[in-house]
C-alpha cells in the first residue's frame, strides 16, 4: 500500500489525500507526522500543569518522582486530568443543548424569525413529563418548556428532571456515589473546582465526581439538546440520502456546513432551497445550490431533511482539496484550525458563525437567532458570489458515494417495530430472547488520524452484525458506515448473521441504525431504558445484552460520552487508551472497580475485531445470566457471513 492508502480505507479520502500530497498541501496526517513521537507523559496522564509550582511529572509509588511539588501522587494527578476532560466534554455538549433551548425560547416569544415548533406532539409529551400545563398554545407551552430546560443548567440543588428517565437501579447506583447531577452548569463548575491544586486528592472521589459531570451531559445537556432539537426542527424519520465526497457537484455552488449546532444548519437548509437563491445561483452560472454536511451538523440535517453528507471528521480538509467547495460554514466543535491553511490553496471561503469560535484571517458572520435568516442568506449569497472564483481545472471530485438510510430515534424504533397503532419494543426484546438477535451494540465516536480513517469502525461493525448483534450508531462512526454501504439495508444484510437478517428483513430496517449526531447518544440511553421497560431482558440497563464502543475516538466529548454510557450500565471499549495508564490504581478502578459501583466498566483494545469479540463475549455473558435461549442459528451462519 502507498502512504495515502495507510491513512484511510475510504476510497474518496485516499484520492484526496494523494491529491494533497502531490500538491504539497499539508493535512492532518502531515501535521501528525511532524509531531514526531508524542509525549509519553501526556499520553499516560501523569503530567500536572495545574499550578505554577509545576509542571510536575509523576511516577508510580517507589519512583523518584513519586510526588508532585505539592505532594500529589500519580493517582491524584491522573484522576484529576481525566476528570477535567470529562468536565470539558460535558461543557461542550451542554452548551450545545443550551443553545437549542435558547433558540426554542426565542422562537416561542416570536423573536426568532424563520423558526417554528415542528413537532408539537413531542413538545406536549415533554411538557407533560415536566409537569407543565398543556392547555395553552404551542408557543405558550414551548416558552415554559424552554425555560424549564434552561433551569436545569442553572439548578443548584436536587436532581435534574431528565435523570428521572433512567431505570430505578441506575438512579440508585448514582445516588450511592452522589453522582446524580444537581444542575448541569453546577457540575461543570464543581468539577473544575475539585480538580484545582489542593482540593480533592482521593482518586475514586475525583472519578466519581467526573461521572456526575458525565451524567449531567448524557442524561442532561445532550438529552435536552436532542429533545428540544426534535421539538424545534422536527423529530427525524427514516430518510435516504447519499454519503461521501462524491455528493459535491461540479456544476453547482457547493456549500458545506460543518460543526455541531443545528440552529444554523437548519436555516441554511431553508435558505439554500429558496427559489430566489436558486435563481441567483443560476445567474452566477451554476445549476443550483448544492448543500452538504460534514461531521455532526451533517447528521442533524441528514436526519431531518435528507441532506447529503460530504464526510466525517477526517474529510473536512479533503472536501476543500476537491477544489469544488465554494464556501464552508463552521460553528463549534471538531472544526480544525488547520482548515484556513488548506482553504488558502483554493478559492474556498470559510465563514465562522459562532462568536465562541473564530479564526484569525477567516471571515466571521455572527449567527444569532433574531437575525438567523438574514445571516444564512448573507452566507449562501457569499458562496454564490464565490462560485465565479472556482478554478474548474483544479476541481477533482471523487465519484465515490453510497446511499444510506438514517433517521432512527427511540420513538421511531417504537413505531417501526410495533406499527403506528401498537408502538412497542416487544419485537426487539422477543428477538433477543428467542436468540435471533444476540444483543445490541452502540458503535460511536470520531475519526483519529492515528488509525486509518474508518478502518476500525468498519471492521468492528462488520464483525458485530456478522454475529447477530444489532448496531446503533451516531456521529462520525455512523458516517463511516454510511459511506461503506452499511446503512443501506440491502448491502448490510449481505454480511449479517442469519438471525439478525431475518428480523431486519421482517421489520424492514438495516442491521446498522443511524441515530444521529454526538448529542444524540442520549437516544441510545433512552432506547436502552425502553428495552428495560418492555421487560424480559433485565430490570436495569446493566443486565441488558448490550455493549458500547468508540473505535476511533479523539475528542474530550468522547471520554464524557464513554463515562455516562459506562455509568448507565453499558460495558464500553475504547481503542486507544484514555490517558490513565500512568496510574495502575485509576486504570484498575475504570476497567474493573466501576463494575461494582455502576454495573459496568471500560476496556481498551486497539484491534477492532478483537474488541468486537470482547463485546460479543460480554453480550453472551449477559444472555447466560438472563438464561436466554441459545442463539437460534449459532454455527449455522457460515452460509451468509463473509
Ligand atoms: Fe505539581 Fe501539585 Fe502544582 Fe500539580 S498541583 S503542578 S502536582 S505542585
Ligand atoms: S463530530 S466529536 S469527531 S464523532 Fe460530533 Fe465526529 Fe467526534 Fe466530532
Amino acid at each position: 500500500m502507498t502512504e495515502h492508502n495507510n491513512k484511510s480505507v475510504d476510497p474518496a479520502s485516499r484520492k484526496m489525500i494523494k491529491k494533497a500530497e502531490d500538491s504539497s498541501i499539508d493535512t492532518i496526517w502531515d501535521r501528525l507526522e511532524k509531531q514526531g513521537t508524542q509525549c509519553k507523559f501526556g499520553k499516560s496522564g501523569v503530567c500536572c500543569r495545574i499550578c505554577d509550582m509545576g509542571p510536575c511529572r509523576l511516577e508510580e509509588k517507589g519512583g523518584k518522582r513519586e510526588y508532585g511539588v505539592c505532594g500529589a501522587d500519580v493517582n491524584t494527578v491522573v484522576a484529576r486530568n481525566l476528570a477535567r476532560k470529562i468536565v470539558a466534554g460535558c461543557a461542550a455538549h451542554s452548551d450545545h443543548g443550551r443553545s437549542v433551548a435558547n433558540t426554542l425560547l426565542e422562537a416561542a416569544r416570536g423573536k426568532a424569525k424563520g423558526y417554528k415548533i415542528s413537532d408539537p406532539v413531542k413538545l406536549r409529551d415533554l411538557a407533560r413529563e415536566w409537569e407543565i400545563p398543556t392547555d395553552g398554545s404551542n408557543e405558550e407551552i414551548a416558552e415554559k418548556v424552554a425555560l424549564k430546560a434552561l433551569s436545569m443548567f442553572s439548578q443548584q440543588e436536587g436532581e435534574i428532571l431528565t435523570t428521572a428517565r433512567a431505570p430505578k437501579k441506575q438512579l440508585e447506583n448514582w445516588r450511592k456515589i452522589d453522582a446524580v447531577p444537581r444542575g448541569i452548569d453546577r457540575e461543570v463548575v464543581e468539577g473544575l473546582h475539585r480538580t484545582n491544586m489542593g482540593v480533592d486528592n482521593d482518586y475514586k472521589n475525583i472519578i466519581n465526581n467526573g461521572i456526575k459531570a458525565a451524567l449531567a451531559d448524557g442524561w442532561g445537556g445532550s438529552m435536552i439538546g436532542t429533545d428540544i432539537s426534535d421539538v424545534l426542527f422536527g423529530s427525524p424519520k427514516p430518510v435516504r440520502a447519499n454519503m461521501n465526497l462524491g455528493v459535491l457537484q461540479e456544476d453547482q455552488v457547493n456549500v458545506v456546513v460543518h460543526g455541531h449546532e443545528p440552529a444554523l444548519s437548519e436555516m441554511i437548509v431553508q435558505v439554500s432551497r429558496d427559489p430566489e437563491v436558486i435563481k441567483a445561483a443560476k445567474a452566477a452560472g451554476a445549476k443550483g445550490v448544492n448543500l452538504a454536511g460534514i461531521c455532526c451538523t451533517a447528521n442533524e440535517i441528514l436526519m431531518r431533511h435528507g441532506v447529503s453528507v460530504a464526510g466525517n471528521f477526517l474529510q473536512q480538509e479533503l472536501a476543500i482539496v476537491t477544489g469544488a467547495v465554494d464556501l464552508m460554514i463552521v460553528d463549534v466543535q471538531c472544526v480544525m484550525p488547520g482548515l484556513k491553511a488548506v482553504t488558502d490553496c483554493f478559492h474556498t471561503k470559510v465563514v465562522t458563525t459562532s462568536d465562541r469560535a473564530k479564526t484569525i484571517g477567516v471571515q466571521h458572520i455572527s449567527f444569532e437567532e433574531h437575525r438567523a435568516q438574514e445571516a444564512a442568506m448573507e452566507i449562501v449569497m457569499l458562496a454564490i458570489e464565490n462560485f465565479k472564483n472556482r478554478d474548474q481545472s483544479v476541481v477533482n471530485i471523487p465519484a465515490d458515494t453510497s446511499a444510506a438510510v438514517a433517521g432512527f430515534t427511540t420513538e421511531q424504533i417504537f413505531k417501526i417495530l410495533g406499527g403506528t397503532y401498537r408502538s412497542t419494543y416487544r419485537p426487539l426484546n422477543d428477538a433477543i430472547i428467542a436468540g435471533r438477535i444476540r444483543g445490541v451494540a452502540g458503535v460511536v465516536g470520531c475519526n483519529n488520524p492515528k488509525i486509518p480513517q474508518d478502518s476500525a469502525h468498519l471492521a468492528m461493525v462488520r464483525e458485530l452484525i456478522k454475529n447477530d448483534v444489532l448496531v446503533v450508531q451516531t456521529g462520525c462512526a455512523a458516517i463511516a458506515c454510511g459511506k461503506a454501504g452499511f446503512l443501506k439495508p440491502e448491502a448490510a444484510l449481505e454480511v449479517c448473521g442469519a438471525g439478525l437478517r431475518e428480523v431486519c428483513e421482517a421489520v424492514g430496517i438495516p442491521p446498522v441504525l443511524h441515530l444521529g449526531s454526538c448529542v444524540d447518544n442520549s437516544r441510545i440511553l433512552t432506547a436502552c431504558t425502553e428495552m428495560v421497560k418492555e421487560g424480559g431482558i433485565g430490570t436495569d440497563i446493566s443486565q441488558l445484552p448490550v455493549a458500547g464502543a468508540a473505535p476511533e475516538w479523539m475528542s474530550e466529548k468522547a471520554i464524557t460520552i464513554g463515562f455516562y454510557v459506562v455509568a448507565s450500565g453499558i460495558y464500553t471499549i475504547f481503542s486507544t487508551p484514555q490517558p490513565i495508564y500512568g496510574s495502575q490504581a485509576v486504570t484498575d478502578y475504570i476497567t474493573k472497580g466501576l463494575e461494582d459501583v455502576v454495573g459496568a466498566r471500560y476496556d481498551f483494545e486497539i484491534d477492532p475485531v478483537k474488541a468486537a469479540h470482547m463485546m460479543i463475549d460480554h453480550i453472551n455473558k449477559k444472555r447466560e445470566a438472563l438464561k436466554l435461549r441459545p442463539m437460534m442459528y449459532e454455527n449455522k451462519t457460515e452460509a451468509v457471513a463473509s
